[in-house]
């Protein structure tokens, strides 16, 4: 995780993101969690908070004009490249004028994203460039009505999900580098050449109306993403968001759409899950997850490479294994793995990532039962891994122990103790202040060395 925040660094030097990450540093811990005043999770809500925990595993995409440009050959956050660039806001339109990704194939990716074991999609409706990626009356500037492809490609993918039986969220950037009353600017896209002028509150309208299109145009949806509200953290308009009525807009319109927002703050009143952005619950390697951890159901996003829009040039790619061990880390910390890929502006999937898709699929095919509709387990994480737990069974997942004797302060009486990987008794010891578990050697880099899974069935 280290290594990551310091490549974030090196390729954001001297960006506006860099800048803001640089002020969040030093930045006080913010205010203890509000109680969520006013908002009372519907039924409907609070059982789809119980789905979303039991998925475990989704996957994130990052698509927009700016996979085009796939990072302009720079390494970098691919998708930042309108500000990174300093294109103005005329000039950045062009990219709509040949934004035509023939080769998309809504059910082909969401075959993709079956296969890998994901139970739920994360698609970027707006990102910070404020271009929609779907049908739009509130604006020509989408992907419809501005673009040669003319398809609604949201409208593809929620049905080929919908089919699929995978779940589909919408991410929705609340900053916006195009839009004329996107005003006053926050803290990033200043060299867009905008009006110096704008309606902050018809820009609220805007927002509004095209959550009310994600809402009410794509069938039932999983929620919605928020991402941006950071950029206006320090400025006069940080609390001008109106962000309890469009909360309640979206409930009302689908109780059971689940909303959480990037904004690495305590959760705010209407918020329904809490995220953490490339980063484990807690452990804030990236400098800005500072907030604590929530009753909320939680989620952890991370990338295949070094940028969430697809670049060109970052083959630095995490492993299968890296991935899968987060993944696990994750899930034994009570929270989801949101794994993101970009797809290409010719609207297929990048194959390097398909292919980690498909081999974290073959790990959770065989290995699934240890992370799906499973919950954090007894065993706070350790140094040598976590534990999940479903009714009567805890799973103890060994990702770095040499030794053969492992002890777990676990106070329930163990019945049976079972290595996942071929079914094998795991001898187990009672001692004065909890187990001892016998280990079987290491299965070596081969997918199942990944992780040691041994499950516990309770008495
Ligand atoms: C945001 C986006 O800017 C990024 O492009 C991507 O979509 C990611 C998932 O979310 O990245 C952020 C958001 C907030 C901070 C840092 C990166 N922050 O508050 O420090």
């Amino acid at each position: 995780m280290a290594v990551i925040r310091r490549r974030l660094a090196a390729a954001l030097a001297g960006t506006a993101l860099a800048t803001m990450l640089t002020l969040g540093a030093g930045a006080k811990a913010d205010a203890p969690p509000a109680a969520a005043q006013g908002y009372t999770p519907t039924a409907e809500n609070l059982a789809a908070r119980q789905w979303f925990q039991d998925a475990r595993f989704g996957v994130f995409l990052h698509w927009g004009l700016y996979s085009e440009l796939g990072g302009a050959g720079k390494m970098g956050i691919a998708e930042w490249i309108m500000d990174e660039n300093q294109i103005p806001a005329v000039h950045y339109e062009r990219l709509a004028r040949f934004f035509n990704p023939t080769a998309f194939d809504a059910d082909a990716w969401a075959r993709t994203f079956k296969a890998a074991g994901a139970r739920y999609v994360v698609i970027t409706s707006k990102h910070h460039e404020g271009f929609a990626m779907f049908a739009s009356k509130a604006s020509p500037y989408n992907v419809v009505d501005a673009t040669p492809f003319r398809r609604d490609p949201l409208a593809e993918l929620a049905a080929a999900c919908h089919k699929a039986g995978l779940k589909l969220f919408f991410y929705y950037s609340q900053l916006d580098w195009h839009h004329p009353d996107y005003f006053p600017q926050g803290t990033t896209g200043h060299a867009s050449e905008r009006p110096a002028g704008g309606d902050w509150d018809r820009y609220i309208d805007f927002e509004q109306a095209q959550l009310r299109e994600l809402l009410t145009h794509y069938g039932p949806i999983g929620g919605i993403w928020f991402d941006g509200w950071w950029d206006q953290k320090d400025t006069a308009y940080r609390d001008r968001w109106r962000l309890e009525e469009t909360y309640r807009l979206i409930h009302s319109l689908q109780p059971a759409a689940l909303i959480g927002n990037n904004h690495h703050q305590a959760p705010f009143p209407g918020e329904d899950f809490q995220m953490f952005e490339r980063d484990l619950p807690g452990e804030n390697s990236m400098g800005f997850n500072k907030a604590g951890i929530s009753d909320l159901p939680l989620e952890m996003a991370e990338t295949m490479n070094g940028s969430w829009g697809f670049n060109l040039i970052d083959d630095q790619y995490k492993s299968t294994a890296t991935l899968v061990r987060s993944l696990v880390s994750a899930a034994g910390r009570d929270a989801n793995f949101l794994l993101n890929t970009g797809p290409m502006p010719n609207g297929e999937l990048q194959p390097e990532n398909v292919q980690t898709l498909k081999d974290m699929g073959q790990w959770l095919k065989r290995y699934g039962e240890s992370v799906y509709q499973t919950r954090g387990g007894p065993v706070a994480p350790r140094p040598w891994g976590v534990t999940t737990q479903a009714p009567g069974r805890v799973y103890v997942h060994v990702l770095d122990w040499k030794d053969g004797p492992l002890f777990l302060p676990l106070t329930q009486a163990v019945r049976k103790a079972t290595l996942l990987r071929d079914g094998g008794t795991v001898p187990v010891q009672a001692r004065p202040e909890g187990i001892e578990l016998t280990l079987p050697a290491p299965a070596g880099e081969a997918m199942d060395g990944w992780d040691r899974v041994i499950r516990l069935d309770l008495q």
